[in-house]
């Protein structure tokens, strides 16, 4: 993207630094973010909301700083300069909102970058995993007093098992006959599952298992670590809405324990590490032991597998309705994505007893 309209962008918001420099972060598959150097050093993060897919964006960025204040508010005693090295910070646009808009364009959003933080695609050890754990619990339980009822739900439906069941079935009828023929395999494998894949939906929809905040998109790379492999904070918080913690205990896992990226092509490397699956519930349950509920706890296995097939199915609609929603790099990307998330409910179903 062109760096004279970037600055423009950027000098819109209240930061009092001269962009320097910018380069694009790769890590979405819905919006656009950048790196924004300085002059002073200090660096931002620069985000353009897609909003085809988020419709009210106004809403989701009021989500996303109501959460921030409300963990900020947990750290009294913090600098300004300790809070931007451990939280989200979000920067006001000069009309003192934090989103920058014109009419009919986009809107953008601005973070502090959090320096010297690192985050992986695969998880390399352990420790790593346990980490995440703990990370994803710390967010779950600073924000389990805050009352969800006042998040929009930024997607609704997001997670819902019978509404992705629904667009599946839907796309099955809108695909072309060669992109039908490719996943027949898989077609067969959805209707095996699907009546196992809606227990945590019925239980939701029958109250029986508690509303709080949740991040809902806890894929181990929007998890920030330090240097030395130690927890900062969860980032990305464009979905947070209020949830059951099935669906992050469930996303952390199906990123956590693969043993490849979510697009790997070679099947044969893709393998639930089930070591990586304790050390991950270990550090979760560390932070989250006073607030889980024997339902909550119950659940957490199932959780992994019903986590993997909604993005299975997701991937896989996609796929069927000719690449409309995620962004993809070749003409087969959603098919590979969708035929590794299978293979790691497989390779699940053999290690994880539940
Ligand atoms: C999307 O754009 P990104 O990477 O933050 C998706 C998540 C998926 C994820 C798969 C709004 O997140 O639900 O888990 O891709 N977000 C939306 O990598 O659909
Ligand atoms: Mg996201």
């Amino acid at each position: 993207m062109e760096a004279n309209l970037l600055k423009t962008i950027f000098n819109a918001f209240d930061h009092k630094s001269n962009f320097v420099s910018h380069s694009e972060l790769n890590s979405g598959h819905i919006n656009d973010t950048f790196l924004i150097n300085t002059d002073f050093g200090n660096r931002y993060v620069l985000q353009r909301i897609n909003h085809h897919v988020f419709i009210d964006v106004e809403g989701l960025i009021n989500n996303k700083v109501l959460i921030s204040n409300h963990i900020k508010s947990k750290f009294p005693n913090f600098s300004e300069q300790e809070l931007s090295s451990k939280i989200l910070l979000f920067v006001k646009a000069q009309n003192t909102k934090f989103y920058y808009h014109k009419e009919n364009e986009n809107y953008w959003n601005l973070m502090v970058f959090i320096d010297d933080s690192i985050t992986y695609e695969v998880v390399e050890d352990e420790e790593i995993a346990y980490e995440g754990g703990k990370l994803l619990g710390t967010f779950l339980n600073l924000t389990s007093d805050f009352d969800s009822s006042q998040l929009i739900d930024v997607i609704p439906d997001f997670h819902d098992m019978s509404f992705r069941y629904k667009q599946y079935v839907s796309s099955l009828t809108n695909a072309s006959k060669e992109r039908l023929k490719k996943t027949t395999k898989y077609i067969s494998v959805v209707d095996e599952l699907k009546v196992e894949m809606h227990i945590l939906q019925e239980l939701k929809e029958a109250g029986k298992i508690p509303i709080r905040v949740t991040h809902n998109d806890t894929k181990i790379s929007n998890a920030l670590f330090d240097q030395y492999k130690k927890g900062i904070c969860m980032i990305d918080t464009d979905t947070v809405m209020p949830g059951i913690i099935h669906y992050d205990f469930g996303d952390a896992i199906r990123t956590i324990c693969n043993t490849t990226a979510e697009d790997e092509k070679d099947l044969s490397k893709v393998e639930f590490n089930l070591n990586y699956y304790k050390a991950f519930k270990k550090g979760f349950i560390e932070k989250m032991k006073y607030s889980l509920s024997p339902i909550e706890l119950e659940y957490l296995p199932l959780a992994a597998k019903t986590m993997i097939f909604i993005m299975a199915l997701r991937f896989l609609t996609d796929y069927l309705n000719n690449d409309v929603y995620y962004k993809t790099r070749y003409p087969d990307h959603n098919l590979d994505r969708a035929k590794n998330q299978f293979k790691l409910i497989e390779s699940l179903s053999e290690k994880l007893v539940f």
